[in-house]
């Protein structure tokens, strides 16, 4: 096992559509293994293979709390089936958008249809917090993160000022 560097905002790899996982196999489920390394290390409640440069529908979730036994949960090519009329709101982060939270209103509640890690075809009714995980990993396969579901306003304040820290931290701009 091992960790991955996460990719950051506004890494334009981010905007990407990861492709559908055509075969669960041992290569697979070593991402999905390193993925749960590098949440875990970060730590995070959620993963997709995008944010370790992976354009895979594969996401990780471990909503366990501190104390408490793993439970770690693989999601292959998740599929949103249903979702609630009911919204709920959760104040979000995001591992690529580093010390930055904001409320984000989503269905409440979801069915969601995947493979698991022994390629086998699942379904779960996610309600509460596994609800708008799943929603904010879902997001990633698309391209999409939780600051898009955020005000234009705080949106490219949050955009602005991730492309300075890069640019601040790019080689070769260490004069002045
Ligand atoms: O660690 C994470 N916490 C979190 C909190 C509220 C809603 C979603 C999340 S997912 C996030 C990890 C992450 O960036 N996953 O893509
Ligand atoms: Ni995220």
């Amino acid at each position: 096992m091992s960790i991955k560097p996460l990719i950051i905002l506004p890494d334009p790899i981010l905007r990407q559509v990861s492709k559908p996982v055509e075969r669960v196999d041992g290569d697979l489920r070593k991402l999905a293994d390193d993925m749960l390394e590098t949440m875990y290390d970060a730590p995070g409640i959620g993963l997709a293979a995008i944010q370790v440069g992976e354009p895979r529908r594969l996401l990780v979730i471990d909503l366990a709390k501190e104390g408490e036994p793993p439970a770690p949960h693989v999601f292959i090519n998740p599929e949103i089936l249903e979702s609630s009329d009911q919204r709920s709101v959760y104040e979000e982060g995001c591992l690529s958008i580093p010390d930055y939270y904001a409320e984000v209103e989503r269905p409440a509640a979801v069915r969601v249809k995947y493979l698991d890690r022994d390629g086998k075809l699942q379904e779960m009714q996610a309600e509460g917090l596994m609800a708008t995980c799943l929603q904010h990993e879902i997001d990633h396969l698309n391209g999409v993160l939780f600051i898009d579901h955020i005000s234009k306003l705080k949106r490219d304040m949050v955009v602005r000022k991730f492309k300075k820290l890069a640019k601040d931290k790019a080689p070769g701009k260490m004069v002045g």
